[in-house]
């Protein structure tokens, strides 16, 4: 027989916080018992039994769950089980998510376009600037009276989307939102994170800093002649696995869409917020992001289906949308928090809005989210039982899915897309949201199991965050991993993680070794449909990480 996978029983490979839930998944045998040693040793610091074994449908796999919540002593721990080889080590501790929480966030900084990379800050990942983007063409689909096709304009900074050099508004709206999120649930917890950034001690928190870098590139999108915003900055085609500097083809500005000045908008009304406390840093610039973001939605109101639609002769990623109802909803939504102009709240359409995991493309989910962080001080404009109800209904039934679940997870075999790991964490990141509405415990339980997922409790028994835990992915779909001849990935980012469809079967040299919706995963550069990285699911593991570490009672 086959030896058994190192890797066969499943735990988060970081660990937990004392007064977290606890769980492993361990494959069907002989075993009814299992045991927690600490790390390395035969000393047994728990035991339990394991659960019912239960099919899981996404991996085809049967299981059962091994609890151990009531393990909370600080130490080093493995899950032993008869038979198996002992899973991978982690941690029971206060602070355990410290690490990954900052990886998470300087895996921006390593994606600055427009900038070199001091080994100060970026160690042995230090590389010379590329892209300055102070030379961007217009494109044809975006040509207007003012600037016609042709016309340069400069768009420097920014973030690189993802293993591409390109960087498109639709994606950096999500993603800058959720860092900025993170921000106003947790202020104080990234107050005190150095980062090693080059702005770290400016008197700015590290987190709003990075952020900075991307919204200070987002304004430069905005077309101060109409309000418009591009869909996106671009190459014609994808570079090779070069580094930022070798890759100098020209760039352009492509078509001014709906969807992007609305994300923009949402965005800049949320930043405009954040920043007002740091006038005194940043003069002006609190009322340039408020301006900015009404420009963009009064666009987008004279501009209601302007959809993107790609040009023949570009070929880089879409981020197409023919639905902009819930760009409309959540722009609308930021715009009120931010200015408590009532007028905003009634264009939301709240009573017609629902409440969904958010993804690029759908985006209801953050303007519920901003609703209810900011409940307390909407006034009696806002609905406050829809927007508690809203939040609590989607917390239910992910609740119920994690509970039917042989993983113990919300993720259900549809949840498996093109970056299945995010949709893991989004769903985490509402529950978190259900959680500090309600103080339903369960919420906050399933959203553990989101974060267990991404770092080791899956069906591949791996962390899907690149440089974190005992097994992560080794060759990312990332231009600079692949090009920087170091062996090891550009750390702290997640990949797209498994999903059944396969799109680059075409461009890989080797099969994936399954096609089971959680299996189908391949750790290869080729694999931009499981293993690339992207800004927009980074960010919810920015989210959920400390939204843990902030949350969980001890
Ligand atoms: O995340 C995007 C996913 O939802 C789409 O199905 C996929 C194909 O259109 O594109 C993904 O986004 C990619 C973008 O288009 C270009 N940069 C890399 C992104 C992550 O793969």
């Amino acid at each position: 027989a086959a030896p058994p996978d190192a890797d066969a029983i499943k735990v988060n490979q970081v660990g937990f916080l004392p007064g977290a839930v606890k769980f492993a998944v361990v494959p069907d045998g002989q075993a009814r018992n299992f045991t927690i040693v600490r790390a390395g040793t035969d000393t047994v610091a728990h035991q339990g039994t394991l659960g019912p074994a239960t099919a899981h449908a996404p991996s085809g796999e049967q299981v059962r769950l091994a609890p151990f919540t009531a393990l909370a002593a600080p130490g080093r721990y493995q899950v032993r089980v008869a038979e198996l080889p002992d899973s991978a080590p982690f941690e029971i501790g206060p602070a355990v998510y410290g690490v990954v929480n900052a990886a998470s966030i300087k895996a921006y900084y390593f994606n600055r376009a427009s900038t070199a990379l001091a080994a100060t800050h970026a160690g042995a990942y230090a590389r010379p600037a590329g892209h300055p983007d102070t030379h961007v063409l217009v494109h044809a689909s975006a040509a207007s009276p003012g600037r016609p096709a042709g016309t340069a304009i400069a768009s420097p900074k920014g973030w690189y989307d993802a293993g591409d050099y390109n960087k498109y508004i639709v994606n950096s709206g999500i993603s800058t939102y959720t860092l900025l999120a993170a921000y106003e649930d947790f202020p104080a917890l990234f107050k005190a994170q150095d980062l090693n950034i080059p702005e770290s001690g400016n008197d700015i928190p590290d987190l709003l800093d990075e952020a900075l870098w991307n919204l200070e590139w987002m304004l430069t999108m905005q077309d101060p002649a109409d309000g418009g915003v591009y869909h996106k900055l671009t190459n014609l085609r994808f570079d090779g696995m070069v580094m930022p500097a070798q890759a100098t083809g020209p760039r352009y500005v492509v078509q001014k869409t709906t969807a992007a000045a609305l994300d923009f908008a949402a965005v800049m009304a949320t930043a405009s917020r954040v920043f007002a406390p740091y006038e005194r840093q940043l003069p002006g610039l609190p009322a340039r992001m408020r301006a900015a973001a009404q420009a963009a939605w009064r666009w987008a109101q004279a501009h209601p289906t302007d959809y993107y639609r790609q040009p023949a002769d570009v070929v880089t990623g879409e981020y197409g949308d023919k639905d902009v109802t819930d760009e409309f909803g959540w722009a609308a939504a930021e715009l009120f928090i931010t200015t408590g102009d009532a007028a905003y709240y009634q264009a939301m359409g709240a009573p017609a809005l629902q409440a969904t995991v958010p993804s690029w493309s759908d985006v209801r989910g953050l303007a519920w989210m901003s609703l209810a962080r900011h409940r307390q001080r909407l006034g009696t404009v806002a609905d406050q039982a829809l927007i508690a109800g809203r939040i609590d209904t989607l917390s239910q039934g992910l609740a119920a899915a994690s509970r039917q679940s042989a993983y113990g997870i919300p993720m259900q075999g549809a949840d498996y897309i093109w970056g299945s790991s995010a949709v893991a964490l989004n769903q985490a990141m509402v529950l978190l949201h259900g959680y500090r509405l309600t103080g339903k415990r369960e919420y906050l339980d399933a959203a553990q199991a989101g974060l267990d997922y991404v770092l080791g409790r899956n069906a591949v028994g791996m962390s899907f965050v690149t440089g974190i835990g005992k097994r992560s992915p080794q060759h990312p779909h990332h231009r600079p991993s692949e090009a920087d001849s170091i062996a090891a990935p550009v750390p702290g980012w997640l990949v797209g993680g498994p999903q059944p469809a396969q799109q680059d079967k075409k461009d890989c040299p080797v099969p994936y070794p399954s096609a089971l919706p959680a299996k189908s995963y391949l750790d290869h550069a080729c694999s931009y449909a499981s293993n690339e990285v992207a800004i927009n699911w980074n960010a919810p593991l920015v989210y959920v990480s400390a939204a843990l570490q902030a949350l969980t009672p001890a």
